[in-house]
């Protein structure tokens, strides 16, 4: 095992992974900007490296500093966290030139998945269903046009180097499908330097079900079950559960089968998660894999009694993996991300919590790096804590989770709780009935109750 290990993120997930190197008996190195000294994760840490200005480009982005803080430390291994440097093959690269062991999967399978296009191709090749459409970037406008037509509108136009709802366009009529392809090809291009598209057929209204996935370094590969993260705003997730309430134990071992077979595609090693699109038929198809430790990975380590991190840490150590495959949920998990926003608006609400007090009790998890005093600084995403349910059955976890909403209290800046409480006594919500309109159904609702109440 590691002696040491250096988190190369902030926030509660670099909590998270200090949390699981503590129980491994591993000493941990914080890194961070000089917005984020009095954060939890650098007073947990052993030792701690100040790299950078506050701008993540200056500090969490900084591969030079990132890799000299690890240097400086006598780090063996670097944990990336999700977002940041997660999921950027280069800094794997220059982590194994200076012999730093890197907890993630092979950097080939982060550079061949983070090609959206190519994961695609990928996944057909391995056999796993995807939507009608392209089998390589589209060339020009005319492809594109020629392929709308033969998958039928509506398309969705999708960036390779995208990803997570970034770079997408939705085409309904053939007469928009030319300039479309160039606006969004341009636009790609700009923002992440590749203009590469692809196209599918459009789902209109399907849940996003991804399936957990982990592989060790002997060739051991198996899937975690699933999470529904239908409720979305903006490509950004509000709620996510396990099990989905829309999938039965076939359906299960059929998603879990597909997910299982293209990570064995790519040789998968370490923690990822297969995106699906589930139509109301239960049809099935491949979206995009996410090469890294999710923020919603404790819905699966409540369901299925596991320590994902640990065994992050645990199998880029070379160990076997410690849990099999083909286990069945435990009860249901519901997550809530809680951002310091205001939810009428969306609008981030940084600022000092003036008053802090986190719920507890039966089936209740709370993963945050704050405390009341802290100020969350405008600089970085406005996420104050992931507030997790368990309970033996949904029914048990939504009354947990209501009960935490209600318990939990924050002061001095806006949150999203008050918008938690409203979804978790939806109707809608309470029969399980989400998918990735939900929150625009969802508001009309609460709309409507408001013109009747008055
Ligand atoms: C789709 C889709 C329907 N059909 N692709 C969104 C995030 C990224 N992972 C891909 N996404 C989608 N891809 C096809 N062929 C629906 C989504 C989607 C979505 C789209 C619009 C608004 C909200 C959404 C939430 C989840 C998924």
């Amino acid at each position: 095992m590691f002696k040491k290990i250096l988190i190369a993120n902030r926030g509660e997930i670099a909590l998270r992974i200090i949390q699981a190197c503590r129980e491994l008996g591993v000493e941990t190195v914080a890194v961070h900007s000089t917005a984020d000294r009095d954060s939890l994760h650098v007073t947990y840490a052993h030792e701690d490296v100040c790299i950078g200005p506050p701008p993540s480009s200056s500090s969490y982005l900084n591969i030079g500093s990132v890799i000299a803080a690890a240097e400086i430390t006598g780090a063996e291994a670097v944990h990336p966290g999700y977002g940041f440097l997660a999921e950027n093959a280069h800094f794997a690269e220059v982590l194994a030139d200076c012999k730093i062991a890197w907890i993630g999967p092979k950097p080939e399978t982060i550079r061949a998945m983070g090609d959206k296009a190519n994961a695609r191709r990928v996944a057909m090749d391995a056999g796993v269903p995807v939507l009608p459409g392209s089998r390589q970037p589209i060339g020009d406008a005319a492809e594109a046009a020629a392929l709308a037509d033969e998958v039928g509108y509506p398309v969705i136009l999708k960036a390779a180097a995208g990803g997570g709802g970034r770079g997408m366009r939705i085409v309904r009529d053939p007469a928009e499908i030319a300039g479309q392809f160039a606006t969004a090809s341009e636009e790609a291009a700009k923002a992440f330097g590749d203009g590469s598209m692809y196209l599918e057929k459009y789902l209109a209204e399907p849940r996003h079900v991804e399936f957990q996935i982990f592989g060790d370094r002997h060739g051991t590969i198996v899937h975690l079950g699933e999470r529904d993260c239908s409720i979305q705003r903006r490509h950004q997730k509000l709620v996510e559960e396990s099990p989905s309430t829309a999938l039965d134990a076939e359906l299960r071992q059929r998603m879990g089968a597909a997910a299982v077979r293209l990570a064995e595609a790519v040789s998968y090693e370490n923690a990822g998660t297969i995106e699906f699109l589930l139509d109301r038929d239960g049809s099935f198809y491949f979206m995009e894999m996410n090469t890294r430790i999710q923020v919603e990975h404790p819905v699966t380590e409540m369901v299925m009694g596991v320590d994902l991190v640990k065994e992050q840490i645990r199998v880029a150590a070379g160990e076997p993996l410690s849990f099999g495959g083909g286990m069945a949920p435990r009860g249901h998990a519901i997550e809530c991300r809680i951002n310091a926003e205001d939810p009428e608006r969306f609008m981030p609400s940084p600022g000092r919590l003036t008053t802090l007090h986190l719920p507890g009790g039966p089936g209740i998890r709370v993963d945050t790096h704050t405390y009341q005093e802290y100020v969350i600084p405008p600089y970085y995403d406005s996420m104050v804590a992931k507030l997790i349910a368990h309970g033996r059955d949904r029914g048990e976890a939504i009354a947990r989770l209501r009960r935490a909403l209600d318990f939990f209290i924050v002061e001095g800046v806006k949150t999203t709780i008050p918008l938690y409480k409203q979804i978790l006594v939806d109707p809608a919500f309470c029969r399980g009935e989400v998918s990735t309109r939900f929150m625009e159904e969802f508001r009309a609702r609460q709309a409507g109750e408001e013109d009747a109440g008055e």
